[in-house]
């Protein structure tokens, strides 16, 4: 994707990617440039942190964090950046993804993440470009369409349970 990213997506894993890439398919379909990495709460915290603090000076505009499980990525970066963060809970083997659901969702009053679906990587992406159409009149105007395709979409099945 041309130009300096501003979307930066980060996971706990590389075993994660299979659900983040549809984060990463969706700005690429609107033309937004985004960064990917592995930013482990866990295992690389000192790294996590300087993530965080560094990610508005180095130009991004929001963050997309996936993990799973004990899920603390999201609710960490957001404690450290003004950016807006969205969170993305990772379905694992156990729990149907309800651990990392609950891990991500319930932040402390102050520190908001917007957490999406159990493996809600789309939306985030989708809510991602929202957030960048707010003061972005061209890519207002992309995600606009693409939602009129929504309703075109709609009307079609409709259409043919009708016919
Ligand atoms: C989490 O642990 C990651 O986000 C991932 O969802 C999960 C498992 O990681 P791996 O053991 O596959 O590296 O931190």
């Amino acid at each position: 994707m041309a130009g300096a990213p501003v979307v930066g997506i980060v996971m706990g894993s590389d075993s994660d990617w299979p659900v983040m890439r549809l984060a990463a398919e969706a700005l690429g379909e609107f033309g937004v440039p985004f960064e990917a990495d592995v930013v482990s709460a866990h295992r690389m915290p000192q790294e996590m942190i300087a993530y965080g603090e560094e990610a508005a000076g180095r130009g991004l505009k929001v963050i997309i964090a996936g993990a799973g499980g004990a899920a603390h990525l999201p609710g960490m970066l957001a404690s450290v950046t003004p950016l807006p963060v969205i969170g993305v809970p990772v379905p694992l083997k156990y729990l149907d993804g309800m651990d990392s659901l609950l891990s991500i969702v319930q932040m402390p009053a102050g520190v908001p993440v917007a957490t999406v679906a159990v493996g809600g990587a789309r939306n985030a992406g989708l809510l991602a470009v929202r957030i960048l159409a707010a003061a972005d009149e061209e890519l207002r105007g992309k995600m606009t369409g693409f939602q009129a395709s929504l309703r075109d979409q709609a009307h079609a099945k409709g259409e043919r349970l009708r016919a």
